[in-house]
Formats: structure tokens, C-alpha cells, sequence
């Protein structure tokens, strides 16, 4: 048996060394911050079939129902305060702003989170790819315009100002593309990257459960922070199991105790 302050020592040392890190993150790292995950209650969530809120054939019977749904989810963003796993990436990146190799405008970190809630910009993260959209934008089902952001309690219905069509929650349901841009800037990076760090998904949901094969694929060390084994612990370099806000912080040091 290996021991795991030794997988974790290693697997910071690479962290460290990193020159373009790609990050990918689910729901599980905003759990430590009060913010539920999807699969803790067996596909129902907050009492509701997951294709009841969270697709288009769910917006369409009963679009009401699915906006009083985000209005609670943003209802309880807005209160949540971005936890130390969060503030742990947020802290890496500057960093590598400071230390990596980066151009003016663009740094050497790139942030994919699967989550809605805001909370890894709240930390002060900068390059963040929300490639499930916000909770914190609204567009429009007839002609696409995206509204942002919107009030903590949208009115219901709300409509387009400039159409006068039904507008959604602008965020990816099951069945939708990503948007086209965000998807090529994580297929780009990850690319592009030497080292993967995946921290708190279930990583069952495609496309973005893909992106660490992918980087594996290539030979890049992936790296996984969960409470469990998932997809990703078959051929993750190191899988670290526990909570993203004990992990993160000391993984991520500059000087580890
Ligand atoms: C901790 C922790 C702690 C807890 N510390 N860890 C069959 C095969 C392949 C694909 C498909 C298929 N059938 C259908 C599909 C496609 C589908 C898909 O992948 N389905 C799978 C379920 C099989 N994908 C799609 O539909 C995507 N679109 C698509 O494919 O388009 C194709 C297309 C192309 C061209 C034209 C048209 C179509 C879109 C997927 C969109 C997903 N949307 C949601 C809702 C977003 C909005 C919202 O939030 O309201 O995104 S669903 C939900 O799942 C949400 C999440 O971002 C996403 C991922 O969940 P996540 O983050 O992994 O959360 P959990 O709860 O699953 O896991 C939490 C993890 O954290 C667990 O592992 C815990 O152990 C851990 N954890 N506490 C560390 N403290
Ligand atoms: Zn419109």
C-alpha cells in the first residue's frame, strides 16, 4: 500500500511544477459551502425528477416550475460563501499569474467547472469556464439573447425585451450543446496542458466527464480529489479521497506543513 501523505506530496509536487494546469470541477466543491450536489438523492433534487428541471421538454410542459426552481437555487447561491477549496484554486492561480509563464492578458490556469453557482469567481478565480452556464443569466428561447444578469427573483414569466419570447435560465439541460466557444477554450486547453486536476464530479456527464481522459490520453498526470472512486480513479496518476476543502488547501500550498 502506498501511503497517501506520499500520493499527495507527489501529486502537489507536479501542482507545483505545473506550467499550464487545466482544473476541472463539479458540484462536490461547492458541498462544503452549503450547495447541494445532483446525485446525493438519487436523482431527485430538492424533491424534483432531475427531467422535470433540467430539460427543455421539462421547461416547456411547466417553464414555471423550473424558474421558481432556479430562483431557489440562486436564492441560495447568493447567501453561499465561496469555501476553502475555492479560495485554495483562487490562490493557485495568482501564483501561477505570478510565477508562470503567462502573456499579459491571458494566465497559464484554466478553470472548467460543470457549476452554476458563481462561487469560484467569488474567490477571486479569473479564468473560469462555466461550461453548464449560470445561474446568474437568463436568455431567450425564441432568438438566443442573453440577458445578465438577472434579479435574485425573477418575475415569472419573464419575457424578451426584444422579442417578447419566453426567456430560460441560461444554463446547459440534458440533451443541449454547450456553447460552442467554451467548449473549444476546455478542448483547447486541455490540449494544451501538463498536468489535469479534477476535483468533486461524478464525472458521468458528458462532454466534460471526457476531458480528463482525454488529457490522459495523452500522457498527462491526472490528478482526482473526491469522496470517492469515480470514472476517473482507472486512470487518474492520484486519486485523493476526502473533502475538496481539507485537500485543496494543503495540495495547493507553497509550503506544506
Ligand atoms: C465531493 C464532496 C466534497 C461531494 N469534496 N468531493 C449516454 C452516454 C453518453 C452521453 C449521454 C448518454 N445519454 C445521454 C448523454 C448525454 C448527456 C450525459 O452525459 N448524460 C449522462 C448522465 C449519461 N449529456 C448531455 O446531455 C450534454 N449535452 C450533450 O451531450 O449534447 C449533445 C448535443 C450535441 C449537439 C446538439 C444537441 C446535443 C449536456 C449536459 C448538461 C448537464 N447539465 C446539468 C444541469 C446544469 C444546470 C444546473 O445546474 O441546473 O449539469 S446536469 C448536472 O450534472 C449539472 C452538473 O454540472 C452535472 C455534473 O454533475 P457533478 O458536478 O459531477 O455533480 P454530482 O452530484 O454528479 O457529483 C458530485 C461529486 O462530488 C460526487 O462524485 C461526490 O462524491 C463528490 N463530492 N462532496 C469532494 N466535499
Ligand atoms: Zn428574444
Amino acid at each position: 500500500m502506498r501511503d497517501p501523505r506520499d500520493l499527495e506530496r507527489q501529486a502537489r509536487r507536479l501542482l507545483m511544477e505545473a506550467r499550464s494546469p487545466v482544473i476541472l470541477t463539479g458540484a462536490g466543491i461547492s458541498a462544503e459551502s452549503g450547495i447541494r450536489t445532483f446525485r446525493d438523492s438519487g436523482g431527485l433534487w430538492e424533491q424534483h425528477a432531475i427531467d422535470d428541471v433540467a430539460t427543455l421538454q421539462g421547461f416547456r410542459r411547466d417553464p414555471e416550475l423550473v424558474w421558481r426552481f432556479y430562483n431557489a437555487r440562486r436564492r441560495s447561491a447568493s447567501t453561499a460563501s465561496p469555501n476553502t477549496a475555492h479560495r485554495a484554486l483562487a490562490h493557485y492561480e495568482q501564483r501561477l499569474r505570478r510565477y508562470g509563464p503567462s502573456s499579459a492578458d491571458h494566465g497559464p490556469l484554466i478553470l472548467l467547472t460543470q457549476n452554476i453557482d458563481g462561487l469560484h469567481q467569488k474567490a477571486g478565480s479569473r479564468h473560469v469556464v462555466e461550461l453548464h452556464g449560470t445561474l446568474w443569466g437568463a436568455r431567450c428561447s425564441e432568438c438566443g439573447i442573453r440577458t445578465t444578469p438577472v434579479p435574485l427573483e425573477v418575475p415569472i414569466l419573464p419575457s424578451c425585451e426584444e422579442c417578447d419570447g419566453l426567456l430560460r435560465p441560461d444554463v446547459v439541460w440534458f440533451g443541449e450543446p454547450l456553447d460552442p466557444e467554451r467548449i473549444d477554450r476546455a478542448l483547447e486547453a486541455t490540449d494544451a496542458c501538463d498536468v489535469f486536476l479534477v476535483v468533486g464530479t461524478s464525472a458521468i456527464v458528458q462532454p466534460a466527464a471526457g476531458l480528463p481522459y482525454q488529457a490522459a490520453r495523452r500522457g498527462v498526470p491526472v490528478i482526482e480529489v473526491n469522496l470517492e472512486e469515480t470514472p476517473v480513479t482507472r486512470y487518474a496518476a492520484y486519486s485523493l479521497f476526502g473533502k475538496a476543502g481539507e485537500i485543496l488547501p494543503e495540495l495547493l500550498s507553497e509550503q506544506p506543513s
